[in-house]
């Protein structure tokens, strides 16, 4: 397996450094299989740079294999071991043996672990080879403090089952799109101009990168399904297959999105209708060869009847049975569907104030409820619209208690900056997850995707990466990346301290003075870098202000005489959308109490919401006690002056981080200054003209 990178790609947050206190310790591996191998290829690695030694038992030439034994007379200060072992060092066996007392088999589960400290040595036990490589990677994480006095036996298991990324990476380059879909970080890992890469590399750091986080899962190719990345699924599987060979000794499996329409373009049939018996048969054997090539293969990811792609409304069938012929032919395999609930129509005419696009999911799948095999996983966008940076949580994920389902997030910032600006998400999608759609006493948003007794649908979010040196083109824009996956294995995780992780682990030696400098500065940059990105764009919830097509920078009245149904109606008098049920579209109606009334009245809805779901005067008083017109000037003001505060900041770190990196983000600082201000001066100049009233301040509106 080889992940090691050239010296011009950054090792984000695996830099050698990182496995410093592992790497300088006497460590004992003993298990059986490829996770554990890469576990032992790790510690050796880190062993050759820092001095440790990395042991497997012995097994003695006539004993059994369970009768391995660790080598006689080595004293270790690391074990790892697949529970139930054979003969451990003393200290690990004691700790087993406490384990299978408290818990009993099978706490761990197929990818959690055991961590303890006893006697002086630090013992991580799993029961299936991934947990240890999650453990591995959790000491990582902790470095020296692995290795402290004591270390109470602690339990760690995922919240979700799946936690996955989806690439929008194309095969051959689309004459709009490019070779990757809202790709800010260049080209595809996977493939370059229409062909597989020959160098896998990458792929597998990149693999090894994501083990680190949590992820476990990945869609290689764009939901949006063209000619030629049709044909992964039959002629080109071959290039899926590769991806799943270098991904697979980090315990990630490769799915592919797949065109419904594919029993017509590649297998010459005259219907996709999911109730046909020939489309169920090419779906079967497509599925069983599939498998033949990759054994643990994942499963598809279909967007279908959504923004032009094929889907079972044009045979007159329901997403239910379009579903469940793609889940029937994957269930003897042990493959999932991840159905995307993001339907809606895209043709609207602007005029026809009834079609509310927000309405669109809620209206088309909660019917359905119920009526999915148990291997579809509906994977819905967190919010009704589209990664806003800012909309209620969908209302979908309440509304289907008999289904299985999937949250899914947008690491690549299409509407959050594009890797231009620093906008760190985790606080976003911390907030999304602890979010109680039945009010306080009632689950969680996470608990909705981790499921009850039965599996949930996990956690899915749109991957940032691409071939840049730094993967995701702002090189801040990693910690998205990494945060995505800490939050999908435990998202009561808090997101300035996942931040800390990324920093210690990324900047890892990195700075002459320990990583304090870089994590005090890093701080005061990121943390609340999201909340000033939503300052000084689109105002209170309203969304979609950007220039049309490729979503980067103001333009508020791009989209609002178009059909794709993401309209403010700002007037003279006043701006927002009316979801009320009283006067609106009603989508209010589509959430349960107490939410669908505390949204629907405007005293009640939180400001930050407050254009989501209500057309208000400009002289309306907000619950912070200003007006709507005096707020949008404040934040845009406000906005700009906290981008100028992080690039000063940045500023100070010249000399102290990598000045590869430093030149990198303050190319991207001058732009997201730049773009801050336009943002500010357009949507104030809107809005003054709109309704005449000048800012209290007397600040400059042009
Ligand atoms: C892959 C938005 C994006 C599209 C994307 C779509 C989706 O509309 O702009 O590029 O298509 O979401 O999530 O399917």
């Amino acid at each position: 397996m080889n992940t090691v990178l050239p010296n011009d790609v950054h090792a984000a947050w695996l830099p050698p450094e990182a496995f410093r206190a592992l790497g300088s310790r006497r460590s004992l591996v003993c298990g059986e299989g490829t996770l554990v191998d890469t576990v032992r290829h790790e510690l050796a690695r880190a062993c050759a740079r820092y001095g440790g030694s990395t042991d497997q038992p012995h097994p003695r030439p006539d004993a059994p294999p369970s009768d391995d034994r660790p080598a006689a007379g080595t004293s270790y200060e690391l074990v790892f071991a697949l529970v139930p072992a054979g003969l451990l060092p003393i200290a690990a066996a004691a700790v087993e043996v406490v384990y299978r007392r408290r818990h009993g088999a099978g706490a761990l589960g197929e990818e959690g672990f055991l961590l303890a400290r006893h006697a002086e040595v630090t013992v991580v036990l799993a029961e299936a080879p991934a947990g240890l490589l999650h453990g591995l990677f959790h000491l990582v994480r902790l470095g020296e403090s692995a290795f402290g006095l004591t270390r109470p036996m602690e339990l760690h298991r995922p919240a979700m089952r799946l936690r996955m990324l989806d690439h929008w990476d194309n095969v051959d380059v689309h004459p709009v799109m490019g070779q990757v879909e809202r790709g800010y970080a260049g080209g595809s890992i996977f493939w370059q101009d229409g062909a597989r890469r020959e160098d896998l590399t990458r792929v597998g750091a990149y693999g090894r990168l994501l083990a680190a986080g949590g992820v476990n899962a990945v869609s290689v190719n764009n939901v949006n399904v063209h000619a030629t990345e049709a044909r992964l699924l039959t002629d080109r599987l071959g290039d899926v297959a590769a991806f799943a060979d270098v991904l697979r000794p980090y315990g990630i499996r490769v799915h592919l999105s797949v065109s419904f329409a594919a029993p017509v373009t590649l297998g010459g049939l005259p219907t996709a209708d999911p109730l046909d018996d020939g489309v169920r048969g090419w779906w079967a054997d497509t599925t069983k060869q599939v498998y033949e090539s990759i054994p643990d293969f994942g499963g598809y990811v279909v967007k279908a009847d959504s923004e032009g792609q094929p889907g079972p409304f044009g045979y007159g069938r329901s997403h239910a049975d379009g579903a469940n012929v793609l889940a029937d032919a994957l269930a003897p395999f042990g493959g999932v569907v991840h159905w995307r609930a993001f339907v809606y129509n895209h043709r609207q005419d602007w005029r026809d104030r009834s079609t509310d696009r927000a309405r669109a999911a809620h209206d088309h799948f909660a019917p359905l409820d119920g009526q999915f095999r148990d291997n579809v996983i509906l994977q819905v966008k967190h919010g009704p619209m589209d990664f806003q940076p800012r909309e209620p949580i969908s209302p979908v994920i309440a509304a289907m208690p008999r289904t299985r389902l999937a949250v899914e997030f947008q690491v690549t910032q299409e509407y959050t900056g594009q890797q231009r600006h620093v906008c760190y998400l985790a606080p976003w999608w911390s907030e999304v997850l602890g979010f109680a759609p039945w009010g306080d006493d009632g689950p969680t948003v996470a608990a909705v995707a981790a499921g009850g007794p039965a599996d949930g649908g996990g956690l899915v979010a749109v991957s940032n990466v691409g071939d840049d040196p730094f993967w995701t083109g702002h090189p801040l824009a990693q910690a998205n990346l990494y945060a995505f996956g800490r939050l999908a294995w435990d998202p009561r995780l808090d997101p300035a301290a996942v931040l800390d992780e990324w920093i210690e682990l990324t900047f890892a030696g990195a700075s002459p003075g320990g990583p304090g400098p870089v994590r005090r500065a890093l701080h005061a940059i990121m943390d609340d870098s999201w909340r000033t990105y939503e300052r000084y764009t689109a105002p209170l919830g309203v969304g979609f202000m950007v220039r049309p097509g490729h979503h980067y920078g103001p333009d508020v009245d791009g989209y609002e005489y178009t059909p794709w149904g993401t309209y403010h109606f700002a007037d003279r008098d006043g701006v927002g959308v009316d979801r009320t049920r009283a006067s609106g579209t009603g989508f209010t109606g589509q959430f349960p109490p107490p939410w669908r009334d505390v949204y629907e009245s405007i005293e009640s809805c939180p400001d930050e919401l407050l254009l989501f779901f209500h057309h208000v005067p400009y002289g309306h008083v907000l619950h912070n006690g200003s007006t709507v017109i005096q707020h949008i000037y404040d934040t845009h003001f406000d906005g700009v002056e906290q981008v100028a505060a992080m690039r000063q900041r940045w500023e100070r770190l010249d000399g102290v981080v990598d000045p590869g990196v430093h030149a990198r983000v303050r190319e991207r600082l001058d732009e997201q200054l730049r773009c801050a201000e336009e943002w500010r001066d357009q949507i104030n100049a809107y809005f003054f003209r709109k309704s005449g009233v000048p800012d209290a301040r007397g600040r400059r509106i042009h």
